[in-house]
């Protein structure tokens, strides 16, 4: 009977490494092991043995039966794997290289206004934002635009309704603040989209503005120069001087352009190659902004008294300044998002 078990052996070590899938295991196991199975018959011989032969078969009989065990286990794990490799073959190459995620890179006008945001931080400007779509009183009315004043044309305004438009600058956000802070000082920096009927290669439909508005008592037009200089020298190049020009605003009285030396010709107009500056068109100086006194008309409609208290206001286009900044003559080019734009700046 021992050689009978070890046949049996033989012939299972055999037949389970034939076996292709789960169903010819199975079959195996029910072959061998089952009620009916080959091993199960041999052990049923077993009790016309001798006393003597007894243990020696039976302990060869537990070897072949855990053996028979072990092969159904094994052999359904070779099979299991071998079936996943087949599932990806076709799929996955794993000896092809990754293919890389491209590096996002921080937009220009983001780069520009954060420099710029950073700077009137460092100034004593805390940040405030507002609506884009604005009742007419905070974009015109409290800045001394009212109903039918020819100012309002400059602006090309979209309209929503009689009494509501998409902002035309940010100033509207300035009229907020003074009315929720209510009390002097007031040292308020705002940014955000605006808009306005008005599309060439350096204006567009949506744009963005930078605002910093100082209100206390005493404040001077040569604090606001002070104020724009130091502003110029960290903006641009260490140098930069600061020219006043005047100009017209109807929210502010004087007001100014603000003009600085150029960064490319250092305000001389020509390169060193004796070609004339294309930044400043040879004459030295670039408008980067507007700039004045708050008109009293403005602090009315904002709860304060002008008597007591007066202030200096800026307005900066940023995509302006980022277009000097890095040279680009078409403002639609920001709005694109053309990655072979994009990546080059850092
Ligand atoms: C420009 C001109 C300017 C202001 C904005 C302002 C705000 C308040 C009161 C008075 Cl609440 N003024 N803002 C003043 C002067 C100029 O912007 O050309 N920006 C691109």
């Amino acid at each position: 009977m021992v050689g009978e078990l070890n046949t049996l052996k033989t012939e299972a070590e055999q037949s389970f490494q034939d076996a292709a899938t789960k169903d010819d295991v199975e079959k195996l196991r029910v072959g061998f092991l089952g009620k009916k199975g080959k091993l199960t018959s041999v052990l049923r011989g077993m009790g016309k043995l001798s006393k003597e032969d007894r243990p020696k078969v039976g302990s060869k009989a537990n070897e072949v039966r855990d053996l028979l065990e072990e092969l159904v286990k094994s052999n359904l794990l070779r099979i299991k794997e071998k079936e996943r490799a087949a599932e990806f073959e076709d799929r996955i190459d794993v000896t092809l290289p990754g293919r890389r995620r491209g590096y996002g890179r921080t937009h220009p006008l983001t780069r520009t206004a954060d420099d710029i945001l950073s700077v009137l931080s460092s100034l004593g400007f805390t940040l405030a934002e507002g609506p884009e779509i604005e009742h007419d009183f905070y974009n015109f009315e409290a800045l001394n635009m009212p109903a039918d004043h020819p100012a309002r044309d400059m602006q090309d305004t979209f309209y929503i309704n009689d009494d509501v438009v998409l902002r035309t600058h940010t100033s509207p956000v300035q009229i907020r603040a003074m009315l929720s802070l209510k009390k002097a000082p007031v040292r308020v920096a705002c940014f955000g989209r605006v808009y306005r009927n008005d599309h060439d290669v350096t204006h567009s439909p949506m744009f963005h503005q930078i605002e910093g508005l100082y209100v206390d008592k005493q404040v001077t037009f040569g604090d606001l120069k002070g104020t724009l200089q130091v502003f110029a020298e960290r903006i641009f190049r260490p140098g930069t001087k600061v020219r006043l020009r005047p100009s017209f605003f109807p929210f502010t009285e004087p007001s100014a352009e603000v003009d600085i030396t150029c960064f490319m010709c250092a305000g001389e107009g020509t390169l060193k190659t004796g070609d004339t500056c294309r930044i400043c068109k040879g004459t030295g100086w670039i408008e980067i902004m507007g700039a004045g006194m708050v008109d009293p008309e403005v602090f009315k409609h904002s709860g304060f008294d002008p008597d007591e208290v007066s202030g200096f206001a800026f307005g900066i286009g940023v995509e302006r300044v980022a277009m000097l900044r890095y040279g680009i003559s078409d403002i639609r080019l920001f709005f694109e998002n053309d990655q072979r734009f994009l990546h080059q700046f850092f």
